[in-house]
């Protein structure tokens, strides 16, 4: 019997589509993504598939924390609530275990998080020296993500919750269905049977709330209130963190908000919001970058917008933007496409160009997102699923 024209065409394709796969994984290996290529070259194998049962587990971390004395942690860049509450969460177990703990950050906190108990014991600083048995880096996709230098001198444990993190560490603890890595942090202190004292819990309570929008995203799981239940019980006080973290704003940042909601554009689909800020808005108001947290949630929150983007000025042509999606939207993909990252529901990235090229860019990508969707149902309009408040 012989083989269709149909058949010969399918099976043409699917070597040519094999082929380019090989050859994209190839360029993978050899430009130092080693291991998540791997991780991609054998994703047919069910270990591979599974990175915590491939990777060092938490057994293993728990070992090296009972093996070692000196730790240094970092997370990364501009620290968000879960950064530095599970950096200080995770130095408080350490030191109640009798190890020391040092907290390094490239960037100085924003002041919603003056109130974490242990603040005051973060070096900021532009690289990390001195003698460690390990370092933790938390919340972190790649070693760069930290901006310091010197990290790659040390053994590094890996701890992340973000769905693509490469096992670059020497120990990887990665489990994307963690709403924080606060709450990683909060089983490893079970794991190391460490009594949470009120500081702990404080830290590790300010990690989950902040990166659940409030229990309000679709990252917040059943687990999620079993862990804020336990922290509350060991001393955690949730109406004084939340007046603290979120009822603290400074003026400057109610005034800047009244400029940015001026520059609120509906774009062509009428699903995709945006909002720009300027460095003439920050002179104008003193507000601070540090301030601008949570501010994309404002064009996300009208109806019928899935898609909102938040675009900073930070430097000559040259725009950070935050993006927001709910429901199934995946803005990672569009974040990565521009070399960014994050969650399904909350990415970040660079753009170049002027302020209008850059939203051009940015809106033809969340616009293709759209594509092949029909318009919004009235009923998913009504849907109060929210996305991750992180993009780091
Ligand atoms: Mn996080």
């Amino acid at each position: 019997m012989s083989t269709s024209p149909e058949l010969r065409k399918r099976t043409f394709f699917c070597i040519q589509l094999e082929l380019g796969l090989r050859k994209w994984l190839v360029y993978k290996l050899v430009s130092n993504e080693e291991d998540h290529a791997l991780s991609l070259l054998f994703l047919g194998n069910p270990l591979y598939r599974n990175p915590e049962r491939r990777l060092k587990t938490l057994d293993e971390i728990i070992r090296f924390i009972q093996d070692h004395e000196r730790f240094a942690i970092t997370a990364h860049a501009r620290p968000d609530g879960d950064a530095l509450g599970s950096e200080l969460g995770l130095a408080l177990t350490l030191e109640k275990l009798g190890k020391s703990a040092t907290v390094f950050n490239s960037d100085p906190h924003p002041r919603p998080y003056q109130c974490l108990p242990g603040i005051e014991k973060i070096r900021v600083t532009d690289s990390v020296e001195g003698s460690y048995d390990g370092l933790f880096i938390l919340e972190c996709n790649d070693l760069k993500r930290a901006n310091l230098r010197g990290l790659e001198e040390y053994f590094v444990i890996n701890i992340d919750h973000h769905p693509k993190t490469a096992p670059f560490g020497d120990l990887n603890w990665l489990d994307s269905s963690a709403a924080a890595v606060g709450e990683m942090i909060y089983d490893l202190t079970q794991a190391l049977s460490v009594d949470l004292t009120p500081e702990i819990a404080t830290n590790l309570y300010v990690a989950v709330v902040t990166d659940t929008g409030s229990f309000q995203y679709s990252n917040t799981r059943a687990k999620t209130f079993l862990i804020a239940g336990d922290l509350v019980k060991n001393g955690a006080d949730s109406a004084a963190i939340a007046q603290a973290v979120y009822m603290t704003r400074p003026h400057s940042r109610l005034q800047v908000l009244g400029l940015l909601l001026n520059t609120l554009e509906v774009h062509a689909s009428k699903r995709i919001a945006s909002i720009i800020l300027t460095q003439e808005m920050l002179a104008k108001t003193g507000a601070s970058a540090n301030d601008m947290e949570g501010i994309v949630d404002y064009p996300l929150s009208m109806e019928g917008i899935d898609l909102a983007a938040f675009f900073r000025e930070e430097g000559k042509d040259q725009f950070r933007v935050s993006l927001r999606s709910k429901n199934h939207y995946d803005v990672s993909s569009v974040a990565e496409h521009f070399g960014g990252g994050g969650h399904k529901n909350a990415a970040g990235l660079l753009v170049k160009g002027n302020l209008q090229e850059a939203v051009e860019k940015v809106v033809f990508e969340l616009d293709k997102l759209l594509d092949g969707t029909d318009e919004q149902s009235p009923a998913a309009a009504q849907q109060t699923i929210k996305p991750l408040a992180d993009d780091g």
